[in-house]
């Protein structure tokens, strides 16, 4: 790694990232946004239930100099959740160049006073990524090859190399995977267990006790690790199996992510609650509908994305299966907009308890058939779409995504008008050989 010259970068309200965003369950919520970058972009709220013309999809475009304000009620439980671009056809780039941040929904659970809680002391936010940085320090739009694009430095909340100095007994770090494609598993340096509290949505029905974590694009896990005064442990992350040997896919990298260093004297911290919520379970019985999707290389079930094609209509309060299998080589993820899923079932068999809670995005090697059971909860737009696709985004700019819409019963979908002159044309071209890549 090279120091000391200036990368170009792109934040919220800075140069790099952008602020945490925290909001209540149940409150009314405004942001706005003011693009000030020399092109349209997006924002997306990853994770959030909300109308579909305030989800910043591609079809809420905001031109430069131009300003957009959302406004919606929150109504789910307490959560890890993020922003970021979401231009179709450039999110990579818009991502990598550094735009994203932190959304923490409270609510009581969340918040209580039987979990590490105060930000900044015991309730840390870690968005980690990777980039590459030429001989001058700027950051270098690596070769997409297997699963994107595949950085040799990682950044810590927009650091090179920090530490961590730990002043409690438990602490808990919201772990983001903001990468455009790399997966992390992570652990720590002694093999010491540590606790998953709360998976994309929300806090687990019970703490589970793990040694190693992996998170792939998009994908947020809370985690809490206990230390004793005085100690020093790495959170590293470890070659791990992706499902796809001889593709680039990263799988065999391995980082040191972030020190951490106790203070000789820590304050105690309760010990953690057996039961952390009761996450209310949807009903696979209770499906109106089941889906395919066929996850390739370049496309879901035969179609590239295309905005001005509704891919799919359901029907607003009711609940769907989704079976979603990765018929290529490479390894996917799967990312539904508007809404939180659970996984059923992984290759048939349920899926592990860190897996058990509220999902948005979940991995899906090559060969393996997911089932998540879905409601579309409160919402329904016959004109605005939402989105369902690979969070590699590499794959989903080149097409690996889709659109639903969600209508009142009996309603017929309507006409797309928004978005449609995306993807950009000053996109960087993507390799028409699709190198790496495999039906
Ligand atoms: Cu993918």
């Amino acid at each position: 790694m090279t120091t000391g010259g200036d990368a170009d970068t792109w934040g919220y309200n800075g140069a790099l990232l952008g602020p945490t965003l925290r909001v209540r369950s149940g409150e009314q919520i405004r942001v706005n946004v003011r693009n000030d970058l020399d092109e349209a972009t997006t924002v997306h709220w990853h994770g959030m239930r909300l109308p579909a013309a305030c989800d910043g999809g591609p079809h809420q475009k905001i031109e430069p100099g131009a300003t957009w304000s959302p406004t919606w009620k929150v109504f789910q439980p307490g959560a890890t959740l993020w922003y970021h671009p979401h231009p179709h056809g450039s999110t990579e780039v818009h991502v990598y160049r550094g735009l994203g941040g932190m959304l923490l929904v409270d609510d009581d659970e969340t918040t209580s006073e039987h979990l590490p809680h105060r930000y900044g002391q015991d309730d840390i936010p870690l968005i980690v990524q990777d980039k590459t940085f030429d001989e001058f320090g700027k950051f270098v739009e690596a070769d997409r090859r297997g699963v994107g694009m595949l950085g040799t430095t990682l950044l810590v909340n927009g650091a090179v190399g920090p530490t961590f100095q730990v002043t409690s007994e438990l602490t808990r770090f919201r772990l983001l995977n903001a990468s455009t494609a790399r997966s992390y598993s992570f652990g720590f340096s002694d093999d010491r267990p540590f606790h998953i509290i709360a998976s994309d949505g929300g806090l687990l029905d019970a703490p589970v006790s793990v040694d190693r974590v992996r998170l792939t694009p998009a994908e947020r896990v809370e985690i809490v690790v206990r230390m004793a005064p005085g100690e020093r442990v790495v959170l590293h992350s470890y070659p791990q199996d992706l499902g796809a040997p001889g593709i680039p896919t990263g799988a065999d990298d391995q980082f040191d992510v972030l020190p951490l260093i106790a203070a000789g004297k820590l304050r105690p911290s309760p010990q953690l609650p057996h039961r952390l919520t009761r996450v209310r379970r949807l009903d696979p019985g209770t499906a109106v509908a089941t889906r395919d999707f066929e996850l390739r290389s370049d496309r879901i079930n035969d179609e590239h994305m295309d905005m001005a094609r509704i891919d799919q209509v359901v029907t607003v309060d009711t609940v769907e299966i989704w079976h979603v299998t990765n018929v290529s080589l490479v390894p996917h993820n799967f990312h539904v907009h508007g809404m939180q899923f659970q996984v059923v079932s992984v290759d048939e068999q349920p899926p592990p308890a860190e897996l058990a809670g509220w999902k948005d995005t979940v991995f899906a090697p090559p060969g393996v058939q997911l089932r998540l059971v879905m409601r579309f909860a409160k919402y329904s737009d016959p004109d605005l779409p939402y989105m369902y696709h690979c969070h590699l985004l590499w794959h989903e700019d080149a097409g690996v995504m889709g659109q639903f819409v969600v209508v009142k019963p009996g309603e017929e979908a309507g006409t797309v008008t928004t978005g449609l002159d995306w993807p950009h044309p000053d996109t960087p071209p993507l390799p028409p050989s699709h190198d790496g890549l495999h039906g």
